[in-house]
């Protein structure tokens, strides 16, 4: 029996373009979960969009001097369009300036609003007096009550991690003038996050302690422990999603308040454009949650948006919210205000068609358990000795030998030996075990067991070295191409979640049957005797040591 899954991926703020650390973080393995379990016959939901609200792009259209609207919409088209060149296979991309995300959130406002799920509370809050303008958020600058961190924002410190008010930064100073800030009394809606405490307690650390990562319980059980406090859901800013409520007036929900039901918006829009109900992806118990995302954002997603929607009543809970750590670059930071990071539109204009090896570069090297530090050379070495040597290798030897040898037409197999059955073996084994590896999310370890699918071919031909029997002993050599090209058609089939690209072009070179899956991989072999090949293309090629000079020397300039 199939069943529905949401998948979600973090929707990416519109205040600049997207880059490895956000791949490697969330959109890759995200959309290696959503494309396997498509192959696997199930129902996905793949959902993302663009966070359209909050200080950090009211910041960015200050600095250019732009309006907020032409930020978004001019990093709105750069990120979606990267998506799509590199294949994150969203099923819709919405966006939370849309009409119906706003009356959406405006909704769960008011629901929340008229059971009494909030408090108000009125307090004294810093106020840029020469700005006329209150300093939530990114808005104020200080240092880290926690670690020192002279460059604190208002609602994290970048350094540790730490969630902050902004009344608690030391030395706080505005973003917008530089000026110490004043305290102005405000009154604002909170979310009593204290009285989902009992319940997120006994749903995540008892419920989840075995299936879900431990840098996210770690992080779920540090603010469990602290003890949870009110948290506002409303901002005095201009822009954002009003505050449908009296008392509303000049006043907007908080971005981390509107932003999660991003989610639930794009599904209601995907369904009115697919003529489908949107509820059952969000109200159906059988239907498994997901949500990728990164490691700062897991208190959002595992604290209070559980709370929002336990608040509504009728919304299922993340079956998994599984947080990656984040990737560095070349031993620092990965910084878009120092501008040290790779781009994606950028990359794609110096490497065009190598979209792919990007994707596996940073799947081979995820920040899974672990900060993660992707490197020029890395990425060079693994496309040269993995993608060109081994995947690319193996399958131009079996197209090479197979068009010299008989044609392009597969050999009919005579008696296997031992070998060649466990070889099989092998290939049959190969979805179970790379499918399990990817349903625990562990899709470093997945990618690894695909690309020892195409070690054990190399390895298989040259043991078996037709070459030296074609002329003496035709009969086995039929046997091993044979056996050489089930390896081939499996990988096209196995590589499709990690290298999209790749396994189409593969899938076309070998003409593959429709019907060749991930599932009939395990009791059937994917090519017989007979079957016809299409034309032969190299499907990675090297990269030169120039190529990479220049990357690092883009980097430093
Ligand atoms: N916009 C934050 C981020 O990029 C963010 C995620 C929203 S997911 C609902 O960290
Ligand atoms: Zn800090």
């Amino acid at each position: 029996m199939s069943k529905r899954h949401t998948i979600t991926a973090a929707l990416p703020y519109t205040n600049g373009p997207i880059h490895i650390g956000h791949m490697a973080g969330v959109y890759v393995p995200a959309d290696i979960y959503a494309r396997y379990l498509r192959i696997k016959g199930e129902e996905v939901l793949f959902i993302c969009g663009s966070d359209e609200h909050g200080v950090a792009i009211s910041m960015k259209a200050k600095k250019d001097g732009i309006t907020p609207k032409e930020v978004i919409d001019k990093y709105h088209n750069i990120i979606d369009k990267a998506f799509n060149d590199f294949g994150i296979s969203f099923d819709y991309y919405g966006r939370t300036s849309s009409k119906v995300h706003h009356e959406t959130a405006q909704e769960f406002f008011k629901a929340i609003h008229d059971k009494d799920g909030f408090e108000t509370q009125t307090t004294e809050q810093l106020y840029d007096a020469k700005e006329d303008q209150f300093l939530a958020d990114r808005y104020v600058v200080g240092t880290c009550p926690k670690c020192q961190h002279p460059e604190a924002y208002g609602d994290q410190c970048e350094s540790c991690g730490s969630s902050l008010n902004a009344n608690d930064l030391i030395n706080p100073k505005s973003a917008i003038s530089g000026e110490t800030p004043s305290l102005k009394t405000t009154t604002h809606w909170y979310l009593p996050l204290d009285r989902y405490e009992a319940f997120l307690r006994s749903w995540i650390l008892e419920g989840h302690q075995k299936d879900w990562k431990p840098n996210v319980l770690g992080q779920v059980k540090s603010w469990l422990d602290d003890g949870l406090k009110p948290r506002a859901v409303t901002r005095d800013l201009s822009w954002g999603i009003p505050v449908p409520v009296d008392g509303g007036e000049n006043k907007v929900l908080y971005v981390w308040f509107d932003a999660p039901i991003g989610y639930i918006s794009a599904t209601k829009e995907w369904a009115a454009k697919e003529g489908k109900d949107w509820a059952p992806y969000w109200q159906d118990e059988n239907t498994e949650l997901v949500h990728f995302i990164g490691k700062d954002n897991i208190v959002f997603h595992c604290i209070i948006f559980p709370a929002v929607l336990k608040a509504m009543g009728s919304y299922i809970l993340p079956k998994n919210v599984p947080a990656n750590e984040f990737l560095n670059l070349e031993g620092q930071k990965l910084s878009t205000s120092k501008n040290w990071a790779v781009w994606l539109h950028e990359y794609l204009e110096d490497f065009p068609d190598k979209q792919d090896v990007l994707r596996y570069v940073l799947t081979a090297n995820a920040p899974e358990t672990k900060d993660n530090d992707f490197t020029w050379h890395d990425f060079q070495t693994r496309n040269n000795s993995e993608l060109v040597a081994i995947f690319g290798n193996f399958i131009n030897r079996v197209m090479v030998l197979m068009k010299k040898y008989y044609e392009s037409v597969v050999p009919e197999p005579n008696e296997y030996s031992s070998v060649d059955t466990e070889t099989l073996e092998t290939l049959a084994a190969a979805p179970l075990k790379i499918g399990q590896l990817i349903e625990q999310y562990k899709f470093r370890a997945a990618c690894q067991e695909m690309i020892q699918l195409a070690r054990l071919g190399n390895k298989y031909l040259a043991d078996e070295e037709p070459w030296k029997l074609i002329k003496t002993n035709p009969e086995r050599v039929a046997t091993i191409m044979h056996t050489a090209m089930q390896i081939a058609a499996g990988l096209a089939v196995l590589s499709e979640p990690f290298l999209p690209h790749t396994a189409k072009k593969l899938r076309d070179m070998l003409q593959l049957d429709k019907a060749v899956c991930w599932d009939s991989l395990k009791n059937e072999i994917p090519v017989k005797g007979n079957h016809t090949l299409g034309n032969a293309s190299l499907l990675f090629e090297k990269i030169e040591d120039d190529a990479i000079a220049a990357q690092l020397e883009k980097l430093t300039s």
